[in-house]
């Protein structure tokens, strides 16, 4: 019908696409981007999934909004919130995923550009991604500075106090509270956020996983991709604001959407391209 060659001229490419770019090794130059559902299977909470989120259940803490945990103004006069939430978020128990793993197998086939992640939580390095592949875009807990001095906290001490529920203060200047260096809002992004922008101009493909894509300046990359380079979005919601799925916007869409959990959605790539064995391989010997 006519109707369904509409529909098929804008059909757009299909995790089934994307699993052939990279077969055939035309993908060699992939931009990862990455956000808090790519951690969930690891125990670690996202902020906006409803009843799991962090956001829906920060109640305890009588907060003015849910944001303000993470406020920079806000901790500067209420530090306490966010170190007791800092204790679900602090990685020291929790295993990367299978997601994690694919990163870091893209990595040793040599066809990972840049991983761009807003998670804290350091598990993209646990899973053994170098440092230069890593763009951890909202920093993390690795290092802790004093807001008052800018010296830099010891992590022990700082991990120390975290779990001893008290709130770290600089051991050089004594008075100044110390603070991980995970960007709240109101901060700036890390030096090396900007340095490796433009490898979303050079990239042959991207893939964006886990993330609802509501923070900025992180959300706008996508947009950076030039058109007919292909995006797959790998998430259990599609976001409208920024993948044209239909192709109702251009004439031919070049965004894949796989609906679902990160880990089924890289397994499923993973055994598209025929890497399957090889990823749950690494995924077991971690
Ligand atoms: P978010 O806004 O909570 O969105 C998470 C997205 O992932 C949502 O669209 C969910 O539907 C989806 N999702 C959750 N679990 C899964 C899953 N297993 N499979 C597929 N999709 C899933 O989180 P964002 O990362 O988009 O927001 C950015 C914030 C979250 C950053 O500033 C992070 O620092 C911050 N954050 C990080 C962590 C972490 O480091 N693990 C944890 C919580 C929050």
């Amino acid at each position: 019908s006519a109707e369904q060659l509409f529909k098929d001229k804008n059909a757009g490419p299909t995790i089934e696409t994307v699993a052939e770019l990279i077969k055939s090794g035309k993908a060699k130059k992939i931009m990862i981007m990455c956000g808090a559902g790519i951690s969930t299977a690891a125990g670690i909470p996202d902020f906006r999934s409803p009843g799991t989120g962090i956001y829906n259940n920060l109640r305890k803490y009588n907060l003015p909004y849910p944001e303000a945990i993470f406020d920079i103004d806000y901790f500067k006069e209420n530090p306490e919130p966010f170190y007791a939430l800092a204790k679900e978020l602090y990685p020291t128990k929790f295993k990367p995923t299978l997601t994690h793993y694919f990163i870091t197998l893209l990595h040793r086939k040599n066809i990972l550009l840049r991983c761009f992640t807003q998670n804290i939580d350091t598990l993209e390095r646990i899973a053994g991604l170098p440092d230069d592949k890593i763009v951890e875009a909202h920093g993390s807990f690795a290092r802790s500075e004093c807001l008052h001095c800018y010296a830099e906290a010891d992590p022990d001490r700082v991990r120390e106090a975290v779990f001893g529920e008290e709130i770290p203060k600089c051991s050089s200047c004594k008075v100044g509270l110390v603070k991980p260096c995970i960007t709240f809002f109101g901060e700036c992004l890390p030096v090396k956020f900007f340095e490796y922008l433009d490898d979303f101009l050079y990239c042959d493909l991207l893939i964006v996983i886990g993330t609802s894509l509501q923070v900025q300046p992180f959300a706008s990359l996508v947009d950076r991709v030039e058109s007919p380079t292909i995006r797959l979005l790998i998430n259990r919601e599609p976001i409208y604001e920024y993948f044209d799925f239909e192709g109702i916007y251009s004439e031919i869409s070049r965004d894949a959407f796989y609906k679902g959990d990160c880990d089924d959605g890289i397994r499923k790539l993973a055994e598209l391209i025929g890497w399957q064995d090889e990823l749950e391989e690494l995924y077991t010997i971690g």
